[in-house]
């Protein structure tokens, strides 16, 4: 049974569907970044079967399993997939020393058009100083439905976020995020632990909803993250279409952007 106290809060939730990612600074123990570390190294890192269970990915004996295993990890699986999810696949993502050239811009999948979502997770084991790269993304970029490749022509967006941090920095993000690998201009290898969960639950107010009127919601939805231009009105609309999916409130909206779009009249005014 979940621990209510390690669930995401709604605006948590707000940012998620604003952003397509939640970032956590430091949220694995040393302990744990220690010893994923060596594993990365000696390639002794387990694996799971995709479709299965999480549950049943990696043995008790397993450094991902206990990191995976973390209440406040778990918190954020329970509110994002539901409590069960199914291991989708995961990579220990390497960039050599004195890598010069970066990743292209990507999704990780095919065009996916459900609203039903499943998550990433990105966990770096070590400090990650810009000049060891640390993974690109593009806040705001999961709605635009790609596949995989298809932005590689783009090289630089306005807001694009480069992933420096401390060692335990975990990320989650929506299926959809645009991002790319960066060069590595030190003489240490980067990692990068990725690991994708599909939801086997409803994905309906899965997290701490207690904040759930909290007025911050709206300008949260509402953020412009400014490399859509103009197209920003779209995205609200793709975020008010999608907190009304993870709500079940098919009236919410944000400044009447959707509820204009719906406004079908169907009485026809007698004149006689
Ligand atoms: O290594 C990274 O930072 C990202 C790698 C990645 O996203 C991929 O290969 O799909
Ligand atoms: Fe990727």
């Amino acid at each position: 049974m979940i621990d209510r106290q390690y669930l995401l809060d709604s605006k948590q939730m707000a940012n998620f569907v604003a952003d397509g990612y939640l970032r956590f600074d430091e949220l694995v123990p040393n302990k744990w970044n220690q010893a994923a570390h060596r594993e990365f190294e000696n390639r002794t890192v387990e694996g799971g079967q995709a479709g299965k269970p999480l549950s049943q990915a990696w043995s008790e004996k397993s450094t991902i399993r206990k990191i995976f295993d973390l209440p406040e990890i778990q918190g954020i699986i329970h509110s994002l997939v539901g409590p069960d999810p199914l291991y989708d696949h995961q990579a220990t993502h390497i960039v050599n020393p004195e890598n010069k050239t970066g990743q292209i811009w990507h999704a990780d999948a095919i065009i996916d058009t459900r609203m039903h979502f499943d998550i990433q997770f990105m966990y770096f084991s070590h400090d990650t100083p810009r000049e060891m790269g640390g993974t690109a993304i593009l806040p705001g970029s999961h709605f635009r439905l790609v596949s995989e490749t298809d932005v590689a022509r783009y090289q630089n967006f306005v807001g694009q976020v480069k992933t420096v941090c401390k060692a335990g920095t975990v990320l989650v993000l929506h299926h959809g995020m645009w991002h790319c690998a960066q060069p590595n201009h030190t003489d240490q290898t980067r990692y990068m632990f990725k690991l994708r969960l599909n939801p086997t639950v409803r994905q309906l107010r899965l997290w701490n909803t207690d904040d759930l009127d909290d007025p911050a919601i709206h300008g949260i939805i509402g953020r412009n993250h400014r490399w859509y231009g103009n197209e920003v009105r779209l995205e609200q609309v793709n975020r008010i279409k999608f907190w009304r999916f993870l709500v079940g409130d098919d009236k919410f909206d944000h400044a009447y952007w959707l509820s204009r779009l719906e406004n079908m009249p169907e009485n026809i005014l007698n004149v006689a």
